[in-house]
C-alpha cells in the first residue's frame, strides 16, 4: 500500500514538473480539451498572424517599410531629374542641328526659288504646289534622241521601286523642258504618257523656263538647227531630289545607277527630320 501510494506521489509530482515547461502546457492543454470531448481551439491562420504582427505588434517593420517607401520616392525623384535634364539636352541638340542643316540648305542655293509653269494639261503650277512632297525632278527635252528617254526610264524605274515600298511616302516625278520653243502642252502631254503614270511635265515662256531652270543651276544651250529645222539642245544631265519643304537634297548624275540612286532616296527619307 504504501508502495503504491510512493508510485502515484512520484507520478504526480512527475506530472506537475512537466506541465510547468511551456511547450508542454500547451500539449497538455489540449490533449486534456480532447480528452473531455471538446473540439481543439481552432489557430490562427498564419497570414493573419503576420499582418497581426506588422500592425501594431512590430514597430520596427513598420519604420523599414517607411524607409522603401522614401527610398522610392527618391529614386523616382532622381531618376525623374535625370530623365528631364537627358530631354532637355537632347531637344537642345536637336535644334541646333535643325539650325545648322538649315543653314547648310540655304548656302547651297540650289532650287530655292519659285517656279511657275503649265503641266501637261495646260494647269498652271508653282513650285507651293509640291510642298509637303517628295519630288525628282528632271530637266530635258522631248526631241532628246536617247539620254533624256533613257534618264527618265530611270527615273520611272526608281519611283516604282520606291511606290513598292509602303512604309515610304510616294514620290512625285517632274520633268521641266529646256526646249520651250517646241515642248508646248501638247507635245509634253503626249510625250509624259511614255513613262511613270504620275510624271507631271512643265513648260511655260522662254524667261519662264530659263527662271525655272536658273534655280537648279540648269545650263541648257540649243545648238545649230539643220536644214529641216531640227537641233539639239546642250543640257545638265541630273535629277534632283527635293526635300517636302521644297528645298535641294541630293542629285544624280548620268553614272548612278536605278538601283543607287533608289537606295540613296530611302535612306534620305528615313533620316529626313522634317524642317
Ligand atoms: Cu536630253
Amino acid at each position: 500500500m504504501l508502495g503504491l501510494r510512493c508510485i502515484v506521489g512520484d507520478l504526480c509530482g512527475g506530472g506537475r514538473l512537466l506541465r510547468r515547461l511551456p511547450h508542454v502546457q500547451q500539449k497538455w492543454r489540449c490533449e486534456s480539451v480532447q480528452l473531455y470531448g471538446l473540439p481543439p481551439a481552432p489557430r490562427l491562420p498564419r497570414q493573419t498572424q503576420v499582418c497581426f504582427l506588422s500592425q501594431g505588434q512590430n514597430p520596427t517593420g513598420s519604420r523599414a517599410k517607411m524607409k522603401l517607401r522614401t527610398r522610392l520616392l527618391v529614386t523616382l525623384l532622381f531618376g525623374g531629374g535625370l530623365l528631364a535634364v537627358w530631354w532637355f539636352v537632347h531637344r537642345e541638340k536637336q535644334q541646333k542641328l535643325h539650325r545648322q542643316r538649315i543653314e547648310q540648305l540655304q548656302k547651297v542655293a540650289v532650287g530655292q526659288g519659285d517656279f511657275s509653269l503649265l503641266d501637261h494639261t495646260g494647269r498652271r503650277r508653282t513650285k507651293r504646289d509640291f510642298l509637303g512632297s517628295w519630288v525628282l525632278l528632271y530637266f530635258g527635252f522631248t526631241h532628246c534622241p536617247d539620254i533624256c528617254p533613257d534618264e527618265l526610264d530611270k527615273l520611272s524605274a526608281v519611283v516604282l521601286a520606291l511606290d513598292q515600298d509602303a512604309s515610304l511616302p510616294p514620290v512625285q516625278p517632274l520633268f521641266i523642258t529646256v526646249d520651250p520653243e517646241r515642248d508646248n502642252v501638247a507635245a509634253l502631254a503626249r510625250y509624259v504618257k511614255d513613262f511613270h503614270p504620275r510624271l507631271i511635265g512643265l513648260t511655260g515662256t522662254p524667261e519662264e523656263v530659263k527662271h525655272a531652270g536658273r534655280d537648279y543651276r540648269v545650263y541648257a544651250n540649243p545648238g545649230p538647227k539643220d536644214e529641216d529645222g531640227d537641233y539639239i539642245v546642250d543640257h545638265t544631265i541630273l535629277i534632283y531630289l527635293v526635300s517636302p519643304d521644297g528645298l535641294f537634297l541630293d542629285y544624280y548624275n548620268r553614272m548612278k545607277t536605278q538601283e543607287q540612286i533608289t537606295e540613296s532616296i530611302r535612306n534620305h527619307m528615313k533620316t529626313y527630320v522634317r524642317l
